[in-house]
Formats: structure tokens, sequence, C-alpha cells
């Protein structure tokens, strides 16, 4: 492990290698279907179009869930406690997460986690200048790999993760599990999880988010071809590739696809990767719960389900679980 030194922000780097990068999406180019890891999404291109996302009317996540914290913070915090080690998964920009930094009490420390280096070295320069004394320890990393938490000054009474967003939705369900026990691990047996869970509603309000019409989720979707056009030296034309997005009711999920619009051979460096007319590379699900479907998984994954909180037409959920077993790693 290693650090870089910003302006006194020391941000513990576990950013994936380019060579992993590679070998994923090679892997993932040949597998049939072919797929892409949604996580590489998020260099720094991704990771803009990701917060104009943010913004469009279409896509109600953000602005539903801000309004759920807006509306019962003092609830939340009351449940948190007092003294905890907060640390948030796919910190991004931080924007949610100030509510929680303005009210909680006697905060230990904040650690957010990103596995874009330079969104994460902006946001902690705003976050240590706007909340003077909060110990803000940033964590560059793929937070689905191990990495190690950054060591903080003062003692903490219990951590706290937080995990908005939705994003556990990317994950299939058994990996979704998985996932959710790791952050168990993490918080450990007197812990919490305090997470954003998007639920099942209407179809046409799901399509509508994900294909705005703006074209700011198309060009989300298509910059994932121009960074490994950038990164590993690959010729995609992504003019002749379609953003195409729907829900899939069935399985519970948003499905991405990038889908090619003829016979084409794509190469990245000395691999050649021929694609069909109409195949697609799959690069996102996002799965969309019930709240018992949720609260079963949880439980599987040995968090109790403490409090829900939703909005009035119940499109999202703000959860706060508690780790009912789990020992600490
Ligand atoms: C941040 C991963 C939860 O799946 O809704 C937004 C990403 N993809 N529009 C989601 C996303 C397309 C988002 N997550």
């Amino acid at each position: 492990m290693y650090s870089k030194e910003h302006q006194q922000i020391r941000v513990h780097d576990f950013e994936p290698e380019q060579e992993r990068f590679r070998t994923e999406v090679l892997s993932g180019l040949q597998k049939s279907p072919k797929e892409l890891p949604c996580k590489y999404f998020y260099d720094e291109r991704g990771s803009y179009l990701f917060e104009c996302i943010c913004e469009l009317d279409e896509y109600y996540i953000p602005r539903t869930e801000a309004a759920i914290m807006e509306a019962y913070i003092e609830q939340m915090v009351e449940l948190i406690g007092p003294g905890v080690l907060l640390i948030e998964y796919g910190s991004g920009n931080s924007t949610k997460t100030r509510i929680l930094l303005k009210h909680l009490h006697e905060l230990a420390a904040y650690v957010p986690i990103d596995i874009c280096q330079k969104q994460l070295l902006r946001a902690t320069v705003e976050l240590v200048s706007d909340y003077s004394g909060l110990e803000v320890l940033p964590v560059c990393a793929d937070y689905t790999s191990d990495f190690e938490l950054p060591v903080t000054n003062r003692p903490c009474r219990r951590r706290v993760v937080y995990f908005p967003g939705s994003t556990i939705g990317n994950f299939d369900p058994i990996p979704a599990k998985h996932f959710l026990e790791h952050i168990a691990g993490v918080c450990g047996p007197r812990g919490g999880l305090l997470i954003g869970v998007d639920l099942k509603k209407d179809p046409a309000v799901l399509h509508r988010a994900y294909n705005d019409g703006k074209g700011v989720t198309a060009a989300f979707n298509l910059n994932l071809l121009e960074r490994v056009n950038r990164e590993l030296n690959g010729d995609f034309q992504p003019e002749w590739f379609e953003h195409y997005a729907f829900y899939n009711p069935g399985e519970g999920r948003v499905e991405m696809h990038l889908v090619s619009l003829k016979d084409q051979t794509v190469h990245l460096d000395n691999v050649s990767v021929p694609f069909a007319r109409g195949e697609s590379i799959w690069t996102e699900s996002s799965y969309k719960f019930t709240l018992d479907e949720f609260e079963q998984m949880a439980g599987d994954a040995g968090f109790k389900v403490a409090h829900v909180w939703t909005d009035e037409k119940q499109w999202f959920s703000v959860q706060y679980l508690v780790n009912t077993g789990g020992t600490r790693s």
C-alpha cells in the first residue's frame, strides 16, 4: 500500500491496477453473452456523467433518497447513536453524506471509499474545509475487493456503514447477500448499516429513469467503450453501439446493454473481438426490491432491519440494519 499526499490529505490508495481492468474487460468480452463490470463506468468522465444523471428529472433516486434523509434525519441519528466511525461505500461527491455529517453526534471519523481517485480527492478537500474538526480518511478502492480500513485518531464506539443510492442493486442476488455479509464483518457485532434500497414500482417510471430524454444515461453507458479505447488502446466506434435499457419484471431488475448495430470486429491491442449485428454487451443490472424481499436477504446475511423510511409514493427506502451476529474482520 502507498498513499498520495495532497494538501495534507492522505488517500489510502488501493485503486485497481490497469492490468486488472484489462483482464476483466477481456474476459467479459470473451464471454457469451458478452458483459463488462459496471464498476468500470466510474472513471473521471463517468463519475462526472453520473453526477449529471443525478440531476435529471427522470432519475428519481437521488432526490427521493435525499428527501427521505432530510425528513427523518433525527430518527436516524437517534438509532445510529453518538461516537461512530462512519464508512461510506462508493462515496462519489459525498452529497447525501453531508446530511449525516451535519447531524451525527461526536463522530469519530468519516471514511469515504471510492474507486475514482480524482473524485475522492476533490470531495475530501471540500469536506475538510466545510467540516472543521472532522477527521476524513479517504480510501481509494474497489470496495468489493479486500482492503484495510485506516486507523482513526479518536476511538469509536461503533462502526456504521453508509451505502446509499441503491448501489446494492448492482449485485446479483447471491453476490448481494455475500456483500452484505462482508459489510456485517466490517462493521462488527454492534455495528450498523444505513442503506438506500430502490423499490419495485411501475415499470414505466423505471424505464424513463434509465432512458432519459437528454441521452445522459446513454452517454454514461457508452463512455465505458470510450474508456476502453482510451486506456486499453481499443478501437470501439461508439456510434455503432446503442444504449439499450429496460426493466425485466421476471428478474426484478433494470438491465443496461450496449447493442452492436452491425457485424463488426473490435480490437484491443492484438486481441480481436467479433460482434454480430444485434449482439449486446451487458453493462449493468439494477435490482429493485419489495420491502419483504430485502428484509429476507438482509436477514440471510445476518442483519436485522431496525427501521425503514420511505417516501409517500413508496418508490425508495432508506433502511437501518443492525448486525445480529458476525465478527469484526
Ligand atoms: C448508482 C449504481 C445505483 O443503478 O441506478 C444510473 C447507476 N445506472 N443510471 C443505478 C446508474 C444508470 C445507479 N447506481
